[in-house]
């Protein structure tokens, strides 16, 4: 409480300084009372006052008594009237001498050590005496004797009593002497307050405390000029010791004012203060101005503007440019429209992008808007990306597209002249959309009749339908049948069975998309028809056994039969009406073709007793071996956990360990330890290795190697931004190259995502999550399929989804994804999109863009790897191929997607040595050969395209030109030359004719 004490200098003979302490007030001093003091002594030969000079020989009253020969003393002295000033507890602080008795000559009896000191409290002067009450009686802690007289040195004596509670306006004190030798010094009577106090902005007045000891007083202060309560208003609270206690709230200054030295001042002209929680007046923000003083926020200049949400520090902002470099990529009836973000940005962050689609009308009759079932992929206004797909337009028609950007404060700039970026695109011949109903007509036992209504929009002239069906659960083979018109009957079918249908339309454009599925069972009664059927059948059989034993025989006659009886295997178990080459393979069966010499996995399901599988082909390890350090995290079974294993004879490890947790039924064992008996099996660096399982005591544990980072999606996205381009791409490889192994081995993940991969803390990727029900319960990611399997749908290849076609290539697609999570640091695929917009938009050829600052080369892969037909993606031995390529030359690397003026400054060096994955043509000539397709060399070179340099310029514009017509043609030549940049962007080198 020292800042409560004023320090005031008084010139007495020698300056001395005196502590004055603002928390005591003095009610009366008899040391500063100059005349006379007015005290009454009864008897009036008892207490006397005697004028005295204290240390500082400044004159004092002073009253005595000492009557210590007589008998029987009773000498009273009262002040005068003391006013309490509305103190509810006073102090007495007393200074006197006393005489000792037993240094009296005589040894006097009747001597007494001690004096009464009493008080009566009264509202007015008038004095009874009877009515005072005892304080105390108060003795000398050192009393004088004869010696001390002659020295002259009194013992002066200090006794402070306090007095309390008093209610009334003033009281009197008495001395009651009986016997004493006393000469009374000093009375002072005071009593303590809380002092005036600014704190925080707030005054808080004098304030007298409570009477009792414990009690507080609470204040509430009041707020300086221009400030206000800060929450709630401040409050102290005044101890009885006179102290200012517990603060609460405070005030602060109003907007427009700062704290200065404990006061408000006003903002000056230029600066502002807005906010309560800011002390101190700011700078206006760019492009903004506070024209007076004592501003709140500062207004924006001409042309400038800020939104609500806009934080007053914020700069005044303004919209966008126009979007830039537009380009468009006609695919059918689709469109993709990419573009470059604004030169000006206006300031802001929050750009967005809106699309105007307009047809143009034939003969020049204007423009008008498009329709509502033109779809916007993922939207058509607010866009977040610069890129969107434009589905559903007509074919061979002319559309212009006008691109906004716009930011925040678009909306407040009427006068802002919109600027837009205008691309014009015609549409190609299409395919037709997708039959929208099928329905069932009369059924018998082994027939059904259907009929559907032509697509919504056909774009053309429909050639034909195909007609697909399969008994329910058995998609592994199906039969396809072929009409001319809108209605069938299909035959041949088991009674009371449910099958599955679905159509499709073909006109001189291609195949649509099949309709969605259609389950139709059949009768269990045998009516005239399906009998009829039968005999069909029976017909159909024949001819069909006629047409495979000429099939053969053609064959053997060509020399080709081992290649026949390969695609014979392949298709067995499966029958189709017409079967094209890539169909062919759809079909297959689940089963692998093995060469040998090819380790492959062993399905555990292959094993009567799940338990010999288990360890058959994982350690069984002790559970003494084994402490649980810490919970990593929670896995399906149980918590994953981990600690040391330490195994006999063989240096201590860190192991990541997967409890199954109590209560589980046998079948959950079962399911927990199949994980077991697949990662048992493999054995590569990228793939998680597993050490054991512990069985024969619980928790029953899988215990596998501890990976440091944990997942690779959550790795990333703590980490974002912060590895170069080689680092990613040496964690794509080590993914792709886990994956060659996997494929190799025969085993298809299908759940390959950045979420089940494992990262070490080398950077060392690995692939894992081999659990039976990955794909169906594990996943949060997994959403239920039509079908009513459970598929992670962003990560899956669309004949994955479509008729659970789960292959090696389907993973491949799932690998583009992840190569699409790594280079964008674990953003989510197609963002905030549904499923349902996800497998539409897959469907309708719309892929993710490239991911910021992704090399062009690594995108075209991604895109390689979205192949719609699977036989056109790259296997993983070619991918792990083009990686090392990449990494051995990072200038391949350099060229960012979208952008041809941006460059990767993430690359840490520039290696030389090229290697060679084989699969680039030497000439134009080969490289037609080796996609099938030399009957164009000739055309080629007569168009003038004479080195592949040229030729990766081309587009299918180019292609037509030249004269490639056939759009299966176009298609192909133009995939291999996306291959083909991708190649000439790593190796940078030129081959001729
Ligand atoms: O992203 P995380 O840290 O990595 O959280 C999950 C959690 O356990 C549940 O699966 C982590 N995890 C699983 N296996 C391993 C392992 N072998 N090494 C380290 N962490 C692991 C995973």
């Amino acid at each position: 409480q020292s800042h409560l004490r004023l320090y005031t200098c008084l010139f007495l003979p020698q300056p001395v300084c005196l502590q004055r302490d603002l928390s005591v007030l003095n009610l009366l001093d008899s040391r500063s009372v100059m005349g006379d003091l007015g005290w009454v002594a009864y008897p009036k030969n008892g207490w006397e006052e005697i004028g005295e000079v204290d240390e500082d020989y400044a004159p004092i009253h002073t009253y005595q008594v000492c009557r210590v020969m007589e008998q029987n003393q009773n000498n009273w002295l009262h002040t005068n009237w003391i006013l309490t000033e509305g103190a509810q507890r006073v102090y007495i602080e007393l200074k006197f001498t006393l005489r000792d008795c037993n240094s009296l000559p005589g040894g006097v009896g009747t001597c007494k050590e001690t004096f009464n000191m009493y008080y009566y409290e009264t509202d007015d002067r008038v004095l009874k005496e009877s009515r005072y009450i005892k304080i105390d009686t108060i003795a000398a802690d050192e009393s004088f004797t004869e010696l001390d007289l002659g020295d002259r040195v009194m013992k002066l004596n200090t006794e402070v009593r306090d007095l309390g509670p008093l209610s009334r306006k003033g009281f009197y004190l008495a001395f009651q002497d009986l016997g004493a030798c006393i000469a009374l010094v000093s009375v002072r009577v005071f009593y303590k307050r809380c002092p005036f106090l600014v704190k925080s902005l707030a005054e808080f007045p004098d304030t007298i405390p409570a009477s009792e000891a414990s009690q507080l007083v609470e204040v509430v202060g009041r707020c300086v000029n221009n400030s206000v309560p800060l929450y709630e208003p401040p409050r102290m609270h005044c101890s009885t010791e006179g102290e200012w206690l517990v603060p609460i709230g405070k005030c602060v200054c109003k907007p427009g004012f700062e704290e200065i030295s404990g006061s408000c001042q006003v903002c000056k002209m230029g600066f502002y203060r807005s906010q309560l929680e800011s002390s101190a007046c700011s700078k206006c923000p760019p492009h903004s101005v506070a024209r007076q003083m004592g501003a709140t926020a500062c207004s924006c200049e001409d042309g400038y503007y800020k939104i609500d949400s806009d934080p007053p520090s914020m700069a005044c902002t303004r919209p966008p440019s126009a979007p830039r470099n537009a380009i468009s990529n006609v695919n059918e009836t689709s469109v993709f429209l990419e573009w470059s973000i604004p030169v000006e940005t206006g300031g802001r962050k929050d750009i967005r992008y809106n699309i105007l689609c307009r047809r143009v009308l034939p003969d020049g009759r204007g423009l008008e808007e498009c329709g509502p079932n033109v779809r916007f992929l993922p939207r058509r206004l607010g866009l977040s990306n610069t890129s969107v797909m434009v589905a559903d337009l007509q074919s061979h028609t002319n559309y212009s597209f006008l691109l906004e950007a716009i930011n925040g404060v678009s909306e407040l700039a009427k006068d802002h002249a919109k600027q837009y970026v205008t691309l014009n695109v015609t549409t190609n011949q299409a395919a037709p959309s997708p039959v929208s109903v099928v329905r069932k007509g009369h059924t018998g036992k082994s027939s059904i009749a259907l009929s559907w209504a032509e697509p919504d929009r056909p774009n053309g002239i429909i050639l034909e339908y195909e007609i697909k069906y399969f008994e329910k659960e058995q998609d592994s083979s199906y039969t396809i049948i072929k009409s001319k018109e809108t209605e069938m009957v299909v035959e041949g079918l088991k009674p009371s069975s449910v099958y599955i249908f679905q159509v499709r339309a073909r006109t001189s454009a291609g195949y649509g998309a099949f309709s969605r599925r259609f389950e139709f069972q059949t009768s269990p009664y045998l009516t005239a028809t399906s009998e009829r059927a039968q005999a069909s059948i029976i017909a159909v059989a024949i001819t069909l056994a006629l047409v495979l034993l000429a099939v053969v025989a053609g064959f053997l006659l060509s020399g080709r039969l081992s290649q026949c009886c390969l695609s014979f295997i392949r298709r067995c178990g499966y029958s189709k009406a017409k079967q094209d080459p890539e169909e062919e393979k759809m079909h297959f069966h689940n089963g692998h073709i093995k060469f040998p010499g090819v380790r492959t996995y062993i399905d555990p399901l292959t094993y009567e007793d799940p338990n010999q599988a288990v360890h058959e082909f994982a350690q069984e390890i002790d559970v003494s071996c084994i402490s649980i350090e810490r919970i990593i995290g929670a896995g399906e079974f149980g918590e994953v956990c981990s600690g040391p294993l330490r195994l006999p004879g063989k240096r201590e490890i860190q192991v990541a360990i997967k409890t199954l947790k109590a209560g589980y039924t046998e079948q959950q064992r079962r399911d927990f330890l199949w994980e077991a008996s697949i990662m048992g099996q493999f054995n590569h660096p990228n793939i998680i290795r597993l050490e054991g399982v512990v069985t024969k005591s619980k928790p029953v544990m899988i215990i596998t190697e501890y990976m440091e980072n944990g997942s690779l999606d959550t790795f990333l996205k703590k980490n974002d931004g912060q590895f170069t381009v080689i680092q990613l791409v040496g964690m794509l490889r080590g993914i792709a190259s886990g994956m060659r192994y996997l494929s190799d081995m025969g085993y298809v993940h299908r759940d390959l995502a950045a979420r089940n991969i494992l990262v070490n803390s080398n950077l060392v990727c690995k692939v894992s999550d081999f659990g039976l029900s990955r794909v169906l319960e594990d996943d949060a990611e997994a959403a239920y399929t039509t079908r009513g399997g459970k598929i992670p749908i962003r990560w899956t290849a669309p004949e994955a989804i479509a008729y659970r076609k789960f292959t090696s290539a389907s993973d491949v697609w799932s690998y583009g994804i992840v190569m699409w999570e790594v280079m964008s640091y674990g953003e989510r695929p197609y963002w905030d999109m549904s499923n349902q917009d996800v497998i539409k938009a897959v469907e309708e050829s719309y892929r993710l863009p490239g991911p910021m600052d992704c090399p062009e080369a690594l995108y075209h892969l991604m895109m390689d790897c979205w192949q719609r037909e699977r036989s056109s993606r790259p296997k993983f031995d070619e991918i792990v191929c083009l990686l090392d390529k990449f990494i051995r030359n990072p200038c391949s690397l350099k060229k960012l997607v979208n952008s041809s003026h941006r460059v990767s400054n993430l690359l840490v060096e520039h290696a030389s040595v090229e290697g060679d994955c084989g699969t680039r043509s030497k000439t134009i000539g080969e490289w037609l050969d080796s996609i099938k397709m030399g009957r164009y060399t000739e055309l080629f070179m007569e168009g003038g395209y004479s080195s592949l340099e040229t030729v990766a310029q081309m587009t299918s514009e180019d292609l037509r030109r030249v004269g490639v017509n056939l759009a299966g043609h176009q298609k192909k030549i133009i995939t291999s030359i996306q291959e083909m940049r991708v190649h000439m962007n790593s190796t940078n080198s030129t081959v001729n004719i």
